[in-house]
């Protein structure tokens, strides 16, 4: 096995930690092949890359197989409520800026239950990271049809498939306003590292979508690595025209789709008042 990456970030150059410093030591549990693994390692490549240390470093998620990645990774962690985690993350970046915050989970739970947190986390535009591992199935419930599951997926709980159009993740995150788009591959994890800092370092809302096969419940999915391609879709494209490219794709490009020019969301004011007067202002009783 090689060893695990080092590099140092340009704007900090004493900041210097390997892949081992960002793994918090538990073994996933997730079954063995599962997409998530590829995932896992680019996010601990990528923040190796940035040169931040694990303690300046949130990330947030939901509920789904892909959100228990925060519980193997060293940094600060919020593994909150199915759908909410975008709401929890967005709090947190206005309130601490000075924190790195990343938000992932999987297409149902940011793409379902919590599909209106991710169309305003777009519209927002609060300068953070969102990288959502899509396997096209809730893995977790034991493979029930997603927002993204194609319209002919057969299964037991949808003979037949679904029949629905499946949502455009993509597509949806240009036209409301994320300000970085890109699709990543779990197969490729140093590409998705790449993507994943430049993502992070762009203003404002980032969005990384990442094909993540789960191969329990769509064990097809493993052909995904022969359909995968860099984009040759145009990234200097306006919204409407990027919008109108990524709906035209097959779903399999990969790379930056769309950068924008958006000023990221304004920080909140700190508070005029103590901490102890706000205490004392919503006391109980007397
Ligand atoms: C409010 C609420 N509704 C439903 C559930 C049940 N539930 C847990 S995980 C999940 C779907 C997870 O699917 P996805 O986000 O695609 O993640 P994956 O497991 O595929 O990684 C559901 C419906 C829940 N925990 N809470
Ligand atoms: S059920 Fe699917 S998504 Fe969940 S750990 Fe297993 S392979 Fe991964």
């Amino acid at each position: 096995m090689s060893e695990p990456a080092t590099e140092t970030r340009s704007e900090q150059p004493h900041c210097v930690f390997s892949t081992k410093d960002f793994a918090s030591g538990a073994h996933p549990v997730w079954c063995p092949g599962c997409g998530d693994f590829g995932v896992l390692a680019a996010l601990e490549r990528g923040l190796v890359k940035l040169g931040r240390p694990p303690h300046e470093v949130v990330m947030v998620s939901g509920i789904g197989c892909s959100s228990r990645l925060p519980g193997y990774m060293s940094t600060y962690g919020f593994h909150g409520v199915h759908g909410r985690a975008l709401a929890v993350a967005t709090g947190l970046k206005l309130a601490r800026p000075d924190l790195e915050v990343i938000t992932v989970g999987g297409d149902g739970d940011g793409y379902s239950i919590g599909g209106n947190h991710f169309i305003h986390a777009c519209r927002r535009n609060v300068d953070m990271l969102y990288l959502v591992m899509d396997n096209r199935v809730y893995g977790m419930t034991k493979g029930q049809p997603s927002p993204t599951t194609e319209p002919d997926w057969d299964s037991d709980i949808a003979p037949g498939g679904v029949g629905l159009r499946p949502f455009n993740p993509l597509a949806i995150a240009i036209a409301a306003g994320a300000n970085f788009v890109a699709r990543g591959f779990s197969g490729d994890p140093n590409g998705l590292a790449d993507l994943i800092v430049e993502g992070i370092r762009w203003p404002g809302f980032a969005f990384i979508e990442v094909l993540s096969p789960c191969i329990t419940f769509r064990p097809e999915q493993t052909e995904w690595k022969r359909k995968v391609r860099a984009s040759t879709l145009s990234v200097e494209a306006d919204r409407a025209a990027a919008t109108a490219l990524v709906l035209g794709d097959d779903g399999f490009s990969l790379g930056v789709l769309y950068r924008g020019d958006r000023a990221p969301a304004a920080h909140a004011a700190p508070p005029a008042a103590s901490v102890a007067d706000i205490e004392q202002e919503f006391a109980l009783g007397g």
